[in-house]
């Protein structure tokens, strides 16, 4: 295999040195005004040093809508360039050494082989994801009509059996977890039996938690609509929440944020979810009508707060069967992939160390004195505070760039690729 371009350390150092002056300057300055509130700035470093979220590698490549995708230069054309842009990501912000995996997108020859290629980068795999939303060439059944749930045993099992690969493969990677989304449901009334399709569903993903091996999670993942537009088989986290529960310990609920209706309360269910036991993680992103997939906090910054205020205090609580998982799940369709990667994981480490930021003694004296007021204040105070010193000082720490995009965009990491990686008509790497 040709030699393919990397960003080395040697060049991150160099790119730091000129930020050096104003992240010393700024960290200085806010250790002081933490200090008035009697908190140690180095204890939310550490917060930030400990924080990691996994990388979807269906986000590295350009994303489109039905409408269109309009692919960028240096696009990756199989998993081993998706997880060479992955190292990429993680060479800059440090906090991204996991990449989930979609299958038959990302399917191996060698799964070994690919699990290496990783190591060598310091990457190793999140959960896998199956896909019975698409129907493959020379696929027997179609998905149509449903996969998990369609009325013919035979288009289940098709689907049971795609499942239990994508776990096979995934124990070569080291994978724990794996991830079922499905597309089954209805275009119009009457079309779906809504109660004989949950029957189905729960018959069809016993046999995938059956195949689990004991150290491994399943994790449900609930959506509203699409590509359904008139009902969906596990369309909300409660429909989610009562199969988790009666397939048993090892499967969980996951929240992907643009998987709600507007305004839906997303941070109560994270509440719910924690409190019942049953949070298998995330899929963030962010979102203003539908299933946008846009960068995460980029359109509800206070909202990707208010939902790690929730994760930060069942942390500190020590909440039994807390062990969430982070993944981003986005779609790039105007920018390029790896800044968006990069901007949504320094954003999701900024909510994460801010929610660290709330005086919880205050906030809990508010809720106890119905003082709704000093209640939000509270919040809003850790909300506003910049916390950027603190990220920068811990990517730098890491090892990684204290500006990761003036960083990227100075390493020429995708001009390189455009030149290693000639364009392809009609290969699509990300959500299309
Ligand atoms: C469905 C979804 C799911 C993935 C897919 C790429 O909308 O969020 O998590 O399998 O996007
Ligand atoms: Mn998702």
């Amino acid at each position: 295999m040709a030699t393919h371009f990397q960003i080395d350390d040697e060049f991150v150092s160099e790119q730091n040195q000129k930020e050096k002056a104003w992240v010393d300057e700024d960290f200085e300055h806010l250790a002081r005004k933490l200090q008035r509130d009697g908190i140690n700035i180095e204890d939310l470093v550490a917060r930030a040093l400990a924080f990691r979220v996994a990388v979807p590698s269906w986000g590295v490549g350009t994303g489109g809508t039905r409408f269109a995708r309009f692919p960028g230069p240096g696009e990756p054309r199989d998993v081993y360039e998706k997880l060479e842009d992955c190292a990429a990501i993680f060479k800059l912000v440090r906090s991204t050494p996991a990449v989930s995996l979609h299958i038959p997108w990302d399917r191996p020859d060698n799964a070994a082989t690919l699990r290496d290629f990783a190591r060598t980068r310091g990457l190793h795999f999140d959960a896998m994801n199956s896909n019975t939303f698409q129907d493959q060439p020379g696929q027997k059944f179609s998905y149509k009509f449903g996969s998990l749930t369609h009325p013919d045993r035979a288009v289940r099992e098709q689907a049971v059996e795609h499942n239990v690969e994508c776990i096979e493969i995934g124990k070569v990677l080291g994978s724990k977890s794996h991830t079922v989304w499905i597309a089954d449901g209805g275009n119009f009334p009457g079309q779906i039996h809504f109660r004989r399709a949950l029957e189905r569903y729960l018959e069809s993903v016993r046999e995938i938690y059956n195949a689990l091996p004991d150290d491994w999670r399943v994790f449900l993942e609930h959506k509203f609509y699409e590509p359904a537009f008139y009902s969906t088989v596990i369309n909300d986290w409660g429909t989610s929440y009562y199969c988790a529960t009666a397939l048993g310990p090892k499967a969980f609920c996951l929240v992907d944020l643009g998987h709600h209706a507007p305004n839906v309360n997303i941070e109560m269910i994270v509440s719910r979810l924690i409190q019942f036991g049953k949070l298998a993680g995330f899929h963030f992103n962010d979102s203003k009508y539908g299933d946008d997939d846009l960068d995460a906090g980029s359109i509800k910054p206070f909202q990707l707060f208010l939902i790690f205020n929730e994760l930060v205090d069942a942390e500190l609580n020590k909440l039994p069967n807390f062990n969430p998982a982070y993944m981003l799940d986005q779609s790039h369709n105007v920018t390029d992939p790896i800044e968006s990667l990069m901007m949504s994981a320094v954003e999701l480490a900024r909510a994460y160390v801010q929610a660290h930021l709330v005086d919880r003694a205050a906030l809990s004296e508010a809720q106890e004195k119905c003082d709704a007021l000093m209640a939000l204040a509270t919040l809003k105070r850790a909300f506003t505070t910049d916390v950027a010193p603190i990220l920068a000082v811990a990517r730098e720490r890491a090892g990684g760039a204290i500006d990761p995009i003036a960083a990227y965009r100075a390493s020429g990491y995708r001009k390189r690729k455009a030149e290693e990686r000639p364009a392809q008509v009609g290969i699509a790497t990300g959500i299309v």
